[in-house]
């Protein structure tokens, strides 16, 4: 509501004969601001310099085992001190003109319009902020896009309904040669075996529909495109050996729940052995177990798909009898 000149004037009359009120009100504007900004600065010390693991990632799962998931995780989490800084502010400011300019009578308070460094301010603070996320983003986003022209291992990744084929390759793009190849099974876990301290490059393929390679450590999930499209991204280094579970983070069907995985991330050495013995012609588990790992998946199992005689074909038809 637009206030009248004649209401506006008995406030403003005894504002002017106060001429201390602008001064103590700037002062208490500055003071909460300090206020907010320490109680966050202090947040950060009495939490010491891992304020994301004491705030639970601020909800972004934790644990990356990657250079670049490290980077987006850096990034997720000065992203929230920042929004918690500004917030604090904010929340200060509404409750300070909650308690400051609650309802003393009837007058109404000063109008404050057209008040240009004000609305200078509410200009520029915005786009600030927006422009310093936008800048880390970008550079986040890049650095985490970015891929080399020869990365030390290639694996071409591809889906199909339900699961998963991994091939390690020769080269990089379409025309390089499989050298060797594990292929899930609905009763055995497709274990990618990778090495720690190499770049390695994913190429993503599908057989059929759209599906999505997510490794929850790596940070990312990348979708699996059918055609000709090769999805390809690169991870600078591998940095905790363990066993990871892989999953589709695309609903593609009725399976889509058992496509799983299991990442593997052993040594160098490791590897080149693992490498070598399925160039020999081992299985998947046979190279496994030379190398010393376990030769079936650790972090999850085949699904029980639950389909009998009963629930799938209870009317016993002969397969091929359609009408
Ligand atoms: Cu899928």
């Amino acid at each position: 509501m637009v206030a009248r000149s004649s209401e506006v004037r008995p406030s403003a009359v005894r504002h002017s004969a106060s001429p201390g009120a602008g001064g103590r009100r700037r002062r208490g504007a500055g003071r909460l601001a300090g206020l907010g900004l320490g109680g966050v600065a202090l947040l950060v010390l009495l939490t010491g310099c891992d304020v994301g693991r004491t705030f639970d990632g601020f909800g972004w799962p934790q644990g990356g085992i990657s250079a670049e998931s490290r980077r987006m995780y850096d990034l997720w989490i000065a992203s929230c001190i920042a929004a918690l800084a500004v917030g604090v502010f904010v929340w200060g400011l509404i409750f300070w003109c909650i308690v400051r300019y609650r309802k003393r009578g009837n007058d109404l308070p000063v109008q404050t319009r057209y008040n240009m460094p004000m609305e200078f301010l509410y200009t520029i603070a915005p786009i600030l902020v927006v422009s310093v996320l936008f800048y880390y983003t970008a550079i986040v986003q890049t650095d985490v896009n970015k891929v080399t022209r020869n990365p030390d291992v290639t694996v071409e990744v591809v889906a199909f309904k339900w699961n998963w084929q991994f091939n390690y390759r020769d080269g990089q793009g379409p025309d390089a040669n499989t050298i060797a190849s594990t292929l899930g099974t609905s009763e055995v876990i497709p274990i990618l075996v990778l090495p720690t301290n190499r770049s390695i490059r994913f190429e993503e393929t599908s057989r059929d529909v759209i599906h999505s390679f997510w490794v929850p450590e790596l940070l990312f999930k990348r979708d699996v495109m059918p055609g000709k499209i090769r999805n390809v991204f690169e991870v600078s280094s591998l940095e905790t050996e363990g066993a990871y579970v892989g999953r589709c983070a695309e609903l593609c069907g009725t399976y889509h729940a058992f496509m799983n995985f299991e990442l593997r991330v052993v040594s160098p050495e490791k590897y080149d052995q693992f490498l070598a013995a399925k160039q020999d012609g081992k299985t998947t588990q046979e190279a496994l177990s030379a190398i010393g790992e376990d030769p079936y998946a650790e972090t999850t199992r085949p699904f029980e798909t639950r389909r009998t005689q009963n629930n799938f074909n209870p009317d016993d038809v002969p397969a091929g009898a359609g009408s």
